[in-house]
């Protein structure tokens, strides 16, 4: 291939582009983005939602699922989910079943927190102020801290689902935490590459993409003094976008008072972008990746979120990955760069309705 081929005279043709966090491609198809559409419509209005619904379990004072009742809380609310994917208590030992290496597995012990953004049940992390996210920060770094000061827990995946498209099963403000003794499939694939990219170049990974960014501008969303979201060069999802800390630090934990309260007014300035994107509550499903907590140091993690919201061109028009992203891989249509010009568009300003 011609090394002096823009990305402009590429984006006339199919091409693909290399993540270099996980070593995938994901294939670009520009001349596609017009097609028309007689698929699935989803349902589009968000629902007018009460602040205190009687049936919901994550409300205060309302009883949950297995029995428990949920204090009166004023702020956030903590507690260990009910129906945990991961138990500090399987019993320890692994399996090879006929010493080939192909009937493999092991136990794997953790645990599985629910966080309760707010008790009100109809706001957003968006709705809710810097002041407010910064209490749900406070949360998830002192999880980070107590989970990952445990010898068995080496890794602490924060993330939201939100939205019945994203598989949330209650609107009610909220995200999880599940801490495990391993290192999942997608921060083991980052780590290598930012591990490998640090011992090769002697630089960060993303500290060295992030200077990219700023300087090509094309693919940035917003900002402020510490965090910057973009649409990275390889995004798989139509509006995905990458909030990436400016200062090379490892995790939520390194935060100082300042970049803590900058992290709380990126996500509510890029959710509120997201909400007026398509005048609808975005779903989406974020989360933070950062260095394991197995005590060892970890120079080549560089503290960000992924945020992948599944909507492609309205509010009832979603990106389905099947077929060929389920056989061959990832398929996009819109240009990154063409979806972070529509997201720089919107407003940052909340929409009253
Ligand atoms: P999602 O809606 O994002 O799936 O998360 C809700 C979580 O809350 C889910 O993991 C838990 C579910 O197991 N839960 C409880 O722990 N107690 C309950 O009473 C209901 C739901
Ligand atoms: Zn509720």
């Amino acid at each position: 291939m011609s090394e002096n081929l823009s990305l402009e005279m590429l984006n006339r043709a199919s091409h693909r582009r290399l993540n270099p966090l996980t070593g995938d491609w994901v294939l670009v198809s520009p001349q596609r983005a017009e097609r028309p559409w007689q698929g699935q419509v989803e349902e589009t209005a968000d629902p007018q939602l009460p602040s205190y619904d009687p049936e919901c379990y994550l409300c205060p004072g309302n009883e949950r699922a297995a029995g428990a009742r949920n204090p009166d809380y004023k702020s956030t609310f903590l507690f260990t989910n009910d129906f945990a994917a991961l138990k500090p208590d399987a019993p320890p030992g692994e399996i090879d079943d006929g010493g080939k290496g192909l009937l493999v597995a092991e136990s794997e012990r953790g645990t599985c927190r629910v966080v309760c953004f707010s008790p009100s049940h109809n706001a957003t992390l968006a709705r809710l102020s810097v002041d407010e996210i910064r209490s749900v920060i406070d949360v998830w770094i002192a999880e980070y801290r107590e989970l990952g000061s445990s010898p068995e827990i080496n890794y602490v995946q924060i993330f939201e689902n939100r939205g019945e498209m994203m598989g949330s099963s209650n609107p009610h403000p909220h995200g999880q935490i599940w801490a495990n003794q391993t290192i999942p499939n997608e921060p083991r694939k980052e780590q290598a590459s930012q591990l490998a990219y640090l011992q090769k170049q002697r630089a960060c990974l993303l500290c060295n993409y992030l200077e990219l960014e700023t300087q090509a501008r094309t693919r940035m969303v917003c900002e402020n003094s510490c965090f910057v979201a973009l649409v990275p060069l390889w995004a798989v999802w139509p509006f995905e976008v990458m909030l990436l800390s400016k200062a090379h630090v490892p995790d939520i934990l390194s935060l100082q008072s300042e970049s803590g309260t900058a992290l709380a007014d990126i996500l509510k300035r890029l959710i509120t972008r997201y909400d007026n994107l398509f005048d609808v509550s975005l779903p989406y499903s974020m989360g933070f990746h950062q260095a394991p907590t197995d005590q060892k140091p970890h120079p080549e993690w560089h503290l960000h979120a992924h945020f992948y919201p599944p909507l492609l061109r309205s509010a009832s028009v979603r990106k389905f990955m099947v077929g060929y992203e389920m056989l061959a891989g990832a398929q996009r249509d819109i240009t990154p760069e063409r979806a972070a010009a529509r997201l720089r568009e919107v407003s940052e300003r909340q929409h009253t309705t």
